[in-house]
């Protein structure tokens, strides 16, 4: 007598194969795709995937989170200000009052609890997935992502000579933190300019992040600290509220571009 199910080996292999290669299928066109799985790309694609839309986030590590899973230094209490920790209520995630409109969460909890509403939402993901370029069709629009596995960067030039695929959709978001690595590809070309992040001002920051948070090139929106890295906005280091309210920007545009484009 054993306590679990028998099956063959090969069932299992046949299990995930078939289950990924469904969805990736399915997923070679979509209505957004948010490149970077961090706090800001997150909450964006909740959002998203809360009014029907079929969002893919692309993830170049095999964790989701990106910086969501520290505070700052290495200790894992997220701050966040006033009013984003209407966020924090809205995902069930104790916190407590660090100062007035100051609060603090543990970022276990929070980060857990993002990625889980954001699968809830009906969002899904490619990890080790790397973004290698972009796709600009016509009109000059960028209209897909260009992808490779994540880990070949890390191999000899022997085997990491491997040929990435396209997938296309009608707005990609750029959600990969300071490196903003979807809009490097345009600044690369002379297609868009780029400031670089200015030094560390809370106050100034947070507020600058959300009010630029926006399309840059015809179907490329910024979200998360790559928006400071586009307009050279001041970083604000171990708080998180910007992101979290950039996100939720990021997803009304993108939203209006879509709805937009079905329209036309
Ligand atoms: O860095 P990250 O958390 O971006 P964010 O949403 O939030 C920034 C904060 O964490 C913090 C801060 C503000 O409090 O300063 O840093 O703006 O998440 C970015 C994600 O993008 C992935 C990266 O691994 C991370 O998980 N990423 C970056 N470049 C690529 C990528 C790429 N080329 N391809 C795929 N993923």
């Amino acid at each position: 007598m054993t306590l679990f199910h028998p099956v063959k080996e090969s069932e299992v292999t046949k299990a995930i194969v078939t289950s990924f290669l469904r969805q990736f299928e399915e997923y070679v066109n979509s209505d957004v795709i948010i490149v970077g799985a961090g706090p800001s790309g997150l909450v964006a694609g909740r959002e998203m995937g809360k009014a029907g839309l079929k969002v893919l986030i692309i993830e170049r590590n095999n964790y989701l989170g990106g910086g969501f899973w520290i505070g700052g230094y290495f200790m894992n209490k997220l701050t966040l200000r006033a009013p984003a920790q209407e966020l924090l209520d809205e995902l069930s995630v104790p916190y407590a009052t660090a100062s007035e409109g100051l609060y603090v969460a543990d970022a276990p909890h929070a980060c857990s609890r993002l990625i889980a509403a954001t699968c809830d939402a009906g969002v899904k993901f490619l990890s080790l997935t790397l973004l290698e370029d972009i796709v600009v069709r016509e009109d000059n629009r960028v209209a897909g992502v260009v992808v490779n596995w994540s880990p070949i960067i890390h191999l000899p030039k022997e085997v990491s000579a491997l040929d990435p695929v396209p997938l296309e959709t009608k707005v990609v978001i750029d959600a990969t933190g300071h490196d903003a690595s979807v809009a490097k590809k345009l600044v690369q070309r002379g297609m868009l300019k780029m400031a670089g992040e200015g030094a560390l001002w809370i106050n100034k920051s947070e507020d600058a992040v959300v009010e630029h948070t926006g399309e840059v090139y015809p179907g490329l929106i910024v979200t998360g600290m790559a928006v400071a890295s586009v307009f050279g906005l001041p970083r604000m280091g171990p708080t998180f509220g910007g992101m979290l309210l950039s996100g939720k920007r990021a997803a009304e545009v993108a939203i209006d571009i879509v709805k937009r484009s079905a329209v036309s």
